[in-house]
């Protein structure tokens, strides 16, 4: 298990500016132009550059602020992959598994023009650079990053299910989605405001004074 000591940085990974408080909940939020899915499959997609893409990153070994710090400007450091928004970070009751520590968990809202197979070739690669080991499922880990939502792709290929076939159920996905997109829609399940009073929000709790940030 484990692998990154406190406050280790990914190898290559540069600095976000622009992390401020987060105080006040909303850190930033999607511009009109984002391709977002639509809650009815009746009406068209909206238009928009590259796809809309939706990634979940969480941890809860190591220095986990700093590992989503780290993460998330590892995930940005090629321009293939935009950010539009970044949620503030949550302190979540661990869902699953053995017991463990507490997770971090943030959500990244970004635009890109990569196929869906190749951000999840880009997250496992940052996932590995964290020394991330998979000796259990739902085990503890220094840093994960889920594909919640690709464009409006729905897939049950194992390999890459698409929306996340847990997103729906988690609030410590739901909320900091939310809070990062008021509008945001979860393919085949409607608005993500509308899930997530269904599911709660119990055991997520968000930090004020940790701080995630988006590239200038
Ligand atoms: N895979 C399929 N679809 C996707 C997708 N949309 N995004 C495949 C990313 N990967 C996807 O993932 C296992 C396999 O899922 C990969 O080979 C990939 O091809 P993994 O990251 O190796 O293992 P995992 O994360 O342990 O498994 P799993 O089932 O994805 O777990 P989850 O659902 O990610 O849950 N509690 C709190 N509070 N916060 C958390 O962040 N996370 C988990 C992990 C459990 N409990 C948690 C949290
Ligand atoms: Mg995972």
């Amino acid at each position: 298990m484990s692998a990154v000591r406190d406050g280790a940085r990914a190898e290559g990974a540069p600095e976000l500016p622009g992390a401020t408080a987060c105080p006040d909940g909303a850190r930033a939020v999607a511009p009109p132009d984002l391709p977002r899915p639509t809650a009815s499959p009746d009406s068209a997609p909206a238009e928009g550059p590259g796809r809309l893409l939706v990634i979940g990153l969480g941890s809860n070994l190591g220095d986990r602020a700093e590992n989503l710090r780290d993460g998330l400007s590892a995930v940005l450091e090629q321009a293939d992959i935009e950010a539009v928004a970044v949620s503030c970070v949550y302190r979540t009751d661990p869902v699953g598994g053995p017991p463990q520590p507490d997770y971090y968990n943030a959500v990244l809202i970004a635009r890109t023009v990569l196929p869906a197979r190749a951000v999840l070739d880009r997250c496992q690669a940052v996932e590995a650079r964290f020394g991330r080991v998979r000796e259990l499922r739902w085990g503890p880990r220094t840093l994960d990053l889920d594909i919640i939502v690709y464009g409006d792709d729905v897939s049950d290929d194992p390999e890459l299910t698409l929306p996340h076939p847990r997103a729906h159920e988690r609030a410590f996905v739901l909320l900091p989605w939310l809070e990062a997109d008021p509008d945001a829609v979860l393919p085949g399940h409607g608005r993500v405001a509308d899930v997530l009073a269904a599911r709660g929000r119990a055991g997520v709790h968000r930090l004020p004074d940790v701080t995630l940030g988006l590239p200038a």
